[in-house]
C-alpha cells in the first residue's frame, strides 16, 4: 500500500491541554506519527510526495471567516503581547444558546471561543502550517489513490497526519481537530467523479466535525462506531437517532457502544456500517481510522488488541471499495506503529 504521511506535522508540538481539571502534557504529540513513520519504514511500503495544494479543498469544507483565523491566530495572538509567544492560547467564553456567533468579536479569546466547540485544541505557532501540511497530504493521498483506481477498483492508500480532524466542523475546531481532513478526502473523491462516497468512522470518539459538513446531503454517507456520547467525548453529537436531514436524510449512521464494550461488540457494530456502505452504492471509501479504540488507549475504554487491528483491515478490504485510510486518534504511542501497520496488513493480506 503507498504511504502518505504528513512532513510538516511537528511544527504542531503544543505543550499542555486541559485534562480532568489539570493542566497535562499533550496526549496528540508529534511522537505519535514520528513513531507511525519509522513503523512503516520497516515495511517495504512506499512513501509518497505529499505536496498537491489542498487550498481548494479546504475552502469547500470550512467557511472563509474560519480559515482567515486559523491562517492569523498566531500573529494575532502576538499582537496581544509579544510574550505570548511562548504561551498556549485557550478559549475561556462560548457563544452558546442565547449567545450570537452571527459577529465576529475583536477580541482575540473572544474570538476563539467563536472558533472552538471546546478548550481541547491548543495552538502553536506552527499549528496552521501543520494542519494545512495534513490537508495536503490528504489531497495528495485522494489523487494517488484516484490514479490506482483506474488500473484496479480495490487499492487502498494511507494518510497519515495530524493533527486529527474529524471534530473539526465547517466553521470550528475542537478536540485537537483543525481541518477536516476525512471531509478534505471526500470532497476530492467527489471531485474526481465519484458521485457517492462513503465515510466509515472508527476513532474512538464521534466524527461530530465530518458528521456536520455532510449532514444535509446525500452524496456523501456518513457512518460511525464510537462510543456513546452519552458518557463520552464529544458528548453533544453522535447518537444512533441522527440519520442525516433534508437531502440528507438516510444518510448517516452512528452506532454509538458503551464505554468499556467488547471487541467482539465492536466488530458487530462494524458489520452492520459496512453493510449500510455495500447498501449506498458508492465507489470509494474513505477511512477516518482512529487507533483509540486500542485497549491500552490512554484517554478511551474499548478493549481491540493489536491482532483485532489486522482484522479490521480485513473487514474494511471486504467492503469491496478504493479505500483511503485517513489517522485521528490514538494516543497509546508507544503500540501506534504497530497498530497501525497491522491495519494496513490486513487489507493488504486477502
Ligand atoms: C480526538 B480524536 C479536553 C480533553 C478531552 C477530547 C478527546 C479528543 C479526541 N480538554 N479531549 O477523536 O481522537
Ligand atoms: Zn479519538
Amino acid at each position: 500500500m503507498d504511504i502518505f504521511i504528513s512532513d510538516q506535522h511537528q511544527q504542531h508540538s503544543p505543550k499542555y491541554e486541559f485534562y480532568r481539571g489539570e493542566r497535562v502534557p499533550c496526549f496528540e504529540c508529534p511522537d505519535r506519527l514520528n513513531i507511525v513513520r519509522a513503523a512503516i519504514e520497516e515495511t517495504p511500503h512506499q512513501l509518497k510526495n505529499t505536496n498537491k495544494d489542498s487550498r481548494q479543498f479546504l475552502e469547500r469544507v470550512h467557511n472563509a471567516n474560519y480559515l482567515r483565523f486559523l491562517e492569523t491566530a498566531w500573529s494575532q495572538w502576538l499582537a496581544i503581547d509579544s510574550e505570548n509567544a511562548s504561551v498556549q492560547p485557550f478559549p475561556s467564553a462560548w457563544p452558546v444558546r442565547t449567545l450570537r456567533s452571527d459577529i465576529e468579536p475583536e477580541n482575540f479569546v473572544a474570538k476563539l471561543g467563536l472558533y472552538s466547540m471546546d478548550n481541547g485544541s491548543p495552538m502553536v505557532e506552527g499549528t496552521w502550517a501543520a494542519a494545512k501540511a495534513g490537508a495536503d497530504a490528504t489531497v495528495s493521498a485522494a489523487l494517488h489513490l484516484q490514479t490506482l483506481i483506474e488500473n484496479d477498483s480495490s487499492s487502498g492508500v494511507f494518510c497519515a497526519t495530524r493533527p486529527p480532524g474529524h471534530h473539526a466542523g465547517t466553521d470550528f475546531m475542537g478536540g485537537y481537530c483543525f481541518v477536516n481532513n476525512a471531509a478534505v478526502a471526500a470532497e476530492v473523491l467527489r471531485e474526481q467523479g465519484h458521485a457517492k462516497v462513503a465515510i466509515l468512522d472508527v476513532d474512538y470518539h464521534h466524527g461530530n466535525g465530518t458528521q456536520s459538513i455532510f449532514y444535509e446531503r446525500a452524496d456523501v454517507l456518513f457512518t460511525s462506531l464510537h462510543g456513546d456520547p452519552k458518557t463520552e467525548y464529544p458528548f453533544y453529537l453522535g447518537h444512533a437517532d441522527e440519520r442525516g436531514e433534508g437531502d440528507g436524510r438516510g444518510f448517516n449512521f452512528n452506532y454509538p457502544l458503551a464505554a468499556g464494550s467488547s471487541a467482539s461488540l465492536w466488530f458487530a457494530a462494524l458489520e452492520k456500517a459496512s453493510a449500510e456502505i455495500k447498501q449506498h452504492s458508492g465507489t470509494a471509501l474513505v477511512v477516518s481510522l482512529g487507533l483509540d479504540t486500542y485497549s491500552g488507549d490512554p484517554i478511551s475504554n474499548f478493549e481491540l488488541e493489536t491482532s483485532d487491528f489486522k482484522l479490521l483491515g480485513k473487514k474494511i478490504k471486504q467492503i469491496g471499495l478504493p479505500t483511503l485510510f485517513i489517522l485521528e486518534g490514538g494516543y497509546a504511542t508507544d503500540e501506534l506503529g504497530l497498530n497501525t501497520v497491522q491495519v494496513i496488513d490486513g487489507f493488504e493480506q486477502n
